[in-house]
Order: C-alpha cells, then structure tokens, then sequence
C-alpha cells in the first residue's frame, strides 16, 4: 500500500534546507527583532536571496512554483524559530492570491513579477468595524468614468508600510452586501496613500501591523481584480487557501517550543536527576508532541487539498488552522510550564512563542469564525 504519511523526499530535502537557513540566518536576529519590535530584515534578505520569500509565485512570474505544501513547510520551518520572519512568506501568499486566482494576466505579469523580486504584499480587508463580519466593511470605491477613487481606511494590516502592493477590499456597492464587495491592487506610492503607527503587539512583534489610509486615492480600472461585486467571495477563497499557512505557521512555533523544552529536560537537574525523569514533564512532553503530530497530518493533508482545489478544502483549511493554533498555544504554554523561571524570561525562545502563538488563534478568523466555517461544511466520508 502507498505511504500516506511519509513524506516524498523532495519536502523532506525542502525541510532541511530551509531548516539549516533558518537556524543560520533567522534564529540568531529572532530575540532582537522582538524586543526592539523591528522588522526582520535580516530574515527578509536571507528568504530573498534563497527564493523563499514568495516561493508560492509560478515560475513564469519569477517564482519558485512552490506547491502548497512545499510553502507550508517553509513557513513551518521559519516560524520555529521567528514567527515573525515567518509572517514574510505568508503575508506575501495572503496578499497575492486574490490576483493568482483573479487576476488577468496582464496584472499578474505586472504585480507578480515584482513580488519575485522582493516587494511585499499584504491583505487588506480588515477594517475598525469589519473583523469577523468582514462583509460590513465601509472602505469606498466609486466609479468615475474609467477610473475609481477609494477612500476609507483598514486596520491590523500586517507588514503595512513595508509591502509596497495592497489587496484592497472595498465597497463598490452598499445595497448589495456581500455582493457589493470589490478587489482592488492599491501600490504604497499611490498618492493618498499613508499609514498608522504600528501597532504595539504581545506578540509577532517584528512584523509591522498598521492602519492604512486611503484618502482619494485615484486608481485606474486595471488595478481591480476580478469583477465588480467579486470581491467578497475572491476573499473568502483566498482565506480557503491561506489559512492553511497560519496552521504551519502555528505548528513552527509548537514546535520550536517542544524541541527546547525537551532539550532543556535533559539539561536541567532537580532532586538529583533530570527533570526529564520525572514522570510528571513525560507526561507534558508527550502530550505535546502527539498533538503536533496530529496538527501536522491535518494541516498536510489540508495542503494537499488547497494543491488540488477540492471541495471539502473549506472544512480542512479552517480545521487545520483551528486545531493547529489551538495545540501552539497549548504546547507553547506548557514549554513555559516545563522551563519553570527560565520559561518566564526571555533568555529562552519560548515566552515568546507563547505570545506569538496567541495571535495564531485570533488573525485570518478567529478559532470561533473557523469553528462556524466548519459547522456550514461539515466533510462526509
Ligand atoms: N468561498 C467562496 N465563497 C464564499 C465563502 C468561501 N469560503 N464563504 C462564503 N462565501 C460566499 C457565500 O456562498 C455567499 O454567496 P451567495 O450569497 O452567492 O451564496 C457569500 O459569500 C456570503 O456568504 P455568507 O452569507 O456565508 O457570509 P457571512 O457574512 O455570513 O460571513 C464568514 C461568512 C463569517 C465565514 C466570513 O465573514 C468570514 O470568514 N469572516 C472572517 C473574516 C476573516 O477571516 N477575517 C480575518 C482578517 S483577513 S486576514
């Protein structure tokens, strides 16, 4: 019978690589980079230069290709040990999939290219008053002859003011509702275009979260995507897809956790012995590791889904994004719990892994938005 689980060997040469990067290039800058709550540049060059940025772009753009499980590993791998430099190649899916999946090919050529080369992209729907009820966003597009002018503003925009591209969602139609929703590429240099303060955050710290402003920003009718009264569904299957990446995301971080609280059991003595031969930390380290394994399978199995664009791929995407976020903070929590002192201070990664995981829980739908997208697509095998 074929291995379901075992990964062919392409992934697992993926795994290593981007593992040997993110030890050498990442993992050193991870500390700083939240404590001086600036951006990973350090992290941002190094993707760069390996072509793990935006791997996700197809190779006529400029892209690696990267399939979808092959970006999940990636992410995985970066964010055990920074989640923020792993918000880097995740923004960058987020921000680029309403284009790859609705854009005509001219705008790909013209966007997707540049992401390649290194400007970034992010997602912007979110707004004061449209979080989970993303469908009452109130950010205006109006029709002026050829063109349109946007005005309005959105928040908890990640990597905002370091992205020079912008999903924008906004509203071409206010009797419509969800059906009067449209998607537009709002570049940073577009005059009208500015920035809030960034966000002062528990966790995530080095990826910069802003408001951004729109204020008669006059845009041309080749940056909407798709068609008028689109937007609202191009954003929620664009959330199918990328929501798996927060599961990887999350799962990075579990992981991180657990690899340092179980190398710390060995290394720490009380009573005269390991602490790892107390039953009481097995216990914790083994309840820890089956459920990451567990969110691993999900989420894998949800990337193979995305790849092939099935049809139970809502239920999967949120599923993993749930489960897996749900067992970060769990086993990032229970580090903490083994490191004792240690874990409280940041001379060991895992408090931040614990802050960072909470927002894991939160962004592209809370776990309470993913729990109901899942009630509406209930799988049957
Ligand atoms: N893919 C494609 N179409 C979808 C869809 C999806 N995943 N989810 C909903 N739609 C469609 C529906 O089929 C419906 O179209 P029809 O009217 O033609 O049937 C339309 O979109 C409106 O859907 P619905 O009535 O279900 O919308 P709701 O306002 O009830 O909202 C939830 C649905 C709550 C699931 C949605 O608003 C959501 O995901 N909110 C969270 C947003 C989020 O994740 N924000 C985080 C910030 S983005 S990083």
């Amino acid at each position: 019978m074929e291995n379901l689980f075992t990964l062919p060997s392409e992934y697992k040469d993926l795994r290593e690589s981007v593992r040997a990067l993110a030890e050498k290039e990442i993992a050193p800058f991870a500390q700083a980079v939240d404590e001086e709550h600036r951006y990973p540049q350090e992290a941002a060059n190094a993707l760069q230069r390996a072509g793990l940025s935006a791997s996700h772009v197809p190779t006529s753009y400029g892209g690696d290709g990267a399939d979808a499980l092959a970006t999940v590993i990636i992410i995985e791998e970066v964010a055990r040990v920074c989640g923020a430099s792993s918000l880097i190649p995740a923004v960058n899916k987020l921000g680029s999939l309403p284009l790859i999946l609705g854009g005509n090919e001219a705008q790909k050529t013209r966007w997707l290219t540049q992401l390649s080369a290194g400007k970034g992209f992010s997602y912007a729907l979110s707004e004061s008053e449209a979080g989970s009820d993303a469908s009452a966003l109130r950010t205006k597009a109006i029709r002026q002859g050829d063109s349109w002018l946007i005005n309005g503003s959105k928040k908890w925009i990640s990597n905002a003011g370091v992205s020079e591209f912008y999903t924008v969602l906004a509203q071409t139609d206010p009797t419509l509702g969800s059906k009067g929703i449209t998607a537009f590429v709002i570049e940073k240099s577009d005059p009208g275009v500015s920035f809030g303060a960034p966000e002062k955050k528990m966790g995530f710290r080095g990826s910069p979260t802003r408001e951004v402003y729109f204020d008669n920003v006059e845009l041309s009718d080749d940056r909407r995507i798709g068609e008028v009264g689109a937007g609202f569904i191009l954003a929620m299957n664009t959330l199918d897809h990328t929501r798996i990446t927060i599961a990887a995301q999350a799962l990075g971080l579990a992981q991180g956790a657990l690899d340092t609280a179980a190398k710390y059991s060995h290394e720490r003595k009380q009573f005269g012995k390991e602490i790892f031969d107390f039953q009481g930390v097995q216990f914790m380290l083994a309840d820890m590791a089956m459920n990451i394994e567990a969110a691993r399978v999900l989420t894998y199995a949800a990337a193979i889904k995305s790849e092939n664009n099935e049809k139970d791929l809502r239920f999967f995407s949120a599923a993993s994004k749930c489960f897996a976020s749900d067992t970060a903070m769990k086993v990032t929590q229970d580090a903490v719990q083994i490191l004792g002192g240690y874990g409280y201070v940041s001379d060991y990664p895992v408090e931040r892994m614990m802050r960072d995981a909470k927002l894991t829980q939160i962004y592209e739908g809370t776990n309470q938005i993913q729990r109901i997208v899942m009630a509406r697509n209930l799988p049957t095998i």
